[in-house]
């Protein structure tokens, strides 16, 4: 099945992503979630060890995901920057999270800033708290995904 992984250090609020994006909220701790998206078909969510916490089996999981999401939530995002050239290696479409933005005095948008400016890469700023941006998450992971398709 086609994957998008979920990539961030410990407690970045990568499994908080997960239950947002799938609008399903689940007390026990999943690593997976299937879902089928319109037009694109089915595609399985993966949740993963922090990339700070087993970073073998992190990368284990960057090898099968065709669109890799990878999470910052604050501004030490120097080891988040060192994998986006293994996720680049691995074939996988990137999108930057920034992410639990709820916290941020400025909603993210100087972190977002940050990180474009020296990844080159789009970014979005969500929060699960307050459902900011994750409709616009939403969209972009299926945009890609149907853009790859073709
Ligand atoms: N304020 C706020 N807190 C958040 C947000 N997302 C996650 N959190 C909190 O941050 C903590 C970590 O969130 P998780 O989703 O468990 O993070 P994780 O990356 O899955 O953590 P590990 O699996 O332990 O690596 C939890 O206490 C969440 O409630 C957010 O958008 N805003
Ligand atoms: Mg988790």
């Amino acid at each position: 099945m086609r994957q998008v992984g979920i990539f961030g250090k410990r407690k970045s609020g990568k499994s908080a992503l997960m239950y947002a994006l799938t609008h399903h909220k689940i007390m026990n701790e999943t690593k997976y979630r299937a879902l089928e998206i319109s037009g694109v078909g089915k595609i399985m969510l993966v949740d993963t060890v922090g990339v700070d916490a087993e970073p073998a089996f992190a990368e284990k999981s960057a090898e099968s995901v065709e669109v890799a999401l990878m999470l910052i939530s604050n501004d030490s995002f120097e080891l988040e920057l060192s994998w986006l050239s293994k996720l680049k290696k691995s074939g996988a479409a990137i999108i930057i999270v920034i992410t639990q933005v709820d916290k941020l005095d400025d909603g993210g948008k100087s972190l977002a800033a940050a990180v474009k400016e020296v990844s080159g890469l789009d970014t979005v700023c969500v929060s699960t708290k307050t459902n900011t941006g994750i409709e616009e998450l939403s969209n972009k992971i299926i945009s890609l995904l149907s853009a790859e398709r073709m």
